[in-house]
């Protein structure tokens, strides 16, 4: 590894400098500083990686101006039903009933007797989504021989929240793994061994506490635009009405889905993703440290989820250590980051999406093959860098065969020249 080319090459100030390959500037070089020279230390090939195969995490590279994330575009939805079959269609959509505002609402309710979990040892990868472009590819299908389908990345919106709060998380690391298929790359989280462990000795408590969020839901959400909630039914984690985005952060085109709560009920709302809103649940807040950590943690979480899609609002129940919901408050997506701004070092949007868009930026430059048994798993552990190692035929190939077939075929015949 060559000194002098990390110490040029890594500055906060200049774009992309903490993964490019670019010789550095001599003007550049008196920029330097301490920050950068751990970030050079730390990227030494320990891991057999020279330092442009690893992406610093460091939110300093990430504090920039905000890069350009276009409004996103819903180009279809679709559903999932009470076995997890797939439809293509917003029969799982449901209607939004405000509550009041001191509802009293027991979240404790049917987790006994009425409640049916989803198998999450089932991995089910993109499939859902593929199956959603199959199903849809005329509305994708461009002209571009390299890439028919005209979309860079494809992946879940919850792989891309998890990228966004990087810069800010100390508790999980991640995998992720991308398959590049004709010039799209696509992102398919893999479960991590402390995931695992985490999901396979949860306490009851626990468990009983996951299925409060999903029963707030049923006490707010209809499933006809002028009906009302049915909260002595069967709360089933397996339907869920998915929303399907395309936008573009910085220069990648991205093609997205994410699960949607319930949409406004009135037919004069605004068409979505501006109608959906996202509904949670939170402790209440009693202390200033629990108003703060509030902010800290969980509004950054809730504010990533629902900008990634254009989800204005999000409506949360306050709910007390018995389950009980005290209080409702709504809060607008594009408010929270002033809302945070009075605490000390807080989070920024802005580091959120750079460190995002440097990710993919990164991806691209190192998944070169275009191949769908070749995997290159990316891996990220709390303060360190991203780092990836790459796997041929293995465990973590996820792309099925099913969906390589169809779009093989899609890129033969763009690339197939015109008939005379
Ligand atoms: O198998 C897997 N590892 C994955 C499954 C990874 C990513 C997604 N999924 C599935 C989810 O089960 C869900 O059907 O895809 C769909 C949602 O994807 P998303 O919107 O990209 O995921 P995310 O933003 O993380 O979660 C959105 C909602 C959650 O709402 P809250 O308010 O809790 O954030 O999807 C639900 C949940 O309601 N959800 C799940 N439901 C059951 N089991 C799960 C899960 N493991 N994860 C998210
Ligand atoms: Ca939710």
């Amino acid at each position: 590894m060559d000194r002098h080319y990390n110490k040029g090459n890594f500055n906060s100030r200049s774009h992309q400098s903490h993964l490019s390959q670019e010789r550095p500037s001599s003007k550049r070089h008196h920029e330097y500083d301490r920050g950068n020279e751990m970030h050079a230390r730390r990227a030494r090939p320990s891991e057999c990686l020279s330092p442009s195969q690893t992406l610093s995490v460091s939110r300093q590279f990430y504090d920039r101006d905000f890069p350009v994330y276009k409004q996103p575009v819903e180009i279809g939805y679709f559903s999932l039903d009470s076995k997890r079959n797939f439809w293509n269609d917003a029969r799982q959509l449901r209607y939004y009933v405000e509550p009041e505002r001191c509802p009293n609402f027991n979240l404790r309710d049917g987790y006994h007797d009425r409640f049916v979990k989803r198998d999450d040892g089932i991995k089910e990868k993109l499939d859902h989504i593929l199956k959603w472009i199959l199903a849809n590819k005329h509305k994708l299908q461009s002209r571009d021989a390299i890439c028919p389908l005209g979309i860079d990345f494809v992946t879940w919106r919850g792989h891309l929240t998890k990228l966004l709060t990087t810069p800010y998380e100390t508790q999980d690391g991640w995998l992720l793994a991308v398959s590049r298929l004709a010039g799209t790359f696509y992102i398919s989280e893999v479960e991590t061994e402390k995931a695992r462990r985490d999901r396979e000795n949860r306490t009851e408590r626990h468990e009983e506490m996951m299925y409060w969020g999903y029963k707030f839901e049923q006490y707010t959400c209809a499933d006809d635009a002028q009906g009302s909630p049915d909260s002595g039914g069967v709360v089933n984690t397996n339907e869920a009405f998915c929303t399907v985005v395309q936008t573009r952060l910085s220069e990648h085109k991205l093609l997205f889905s994410g699960e949607v709560d319930c949409r406004e009920a009135s037919s004069c709302a605004p068409a979505a993703p501006a109608c959906y809103i996202e509904m949670k649940t939170s402790a209440e807040i009693h202390t200033p440290k629990q108003r703060s950590n509030f902010h800290r943690y969980k509004l950054l979480k809730w504010w990533a989820q629902s900008f990634l899609p254009g989800v204005p609002k999000i409506v949360a129940g306050f709910r007390d250590s018995d389950g009980q919901v005290v209080q409702v408050e709504t809060f607008k997506t594009s408010q929270i980051s002033q809302l945070i701004k009075t605490e000390y070092n807080c989070w920024k949007p802005t580091v959120c999406m750079n460190f995002c868009s440097d990710f993919l930026s990164f991806v691209k430059k190192t998944v070169k093959e275009d191949d769908p048994k070749l995997v290159y798993l990316f891996s990220w552990e709390p303060h360190k860098d991203v780092t990836f190692t790459t796997h041929r035929d293995s465990e973590y190939t996820f792309l099925p065969n099913w969906f390589v077939k169809e779009i093989t075929g899609l890129h033969r015949e763009t690339n197939a020249p015109p008939r005379a």
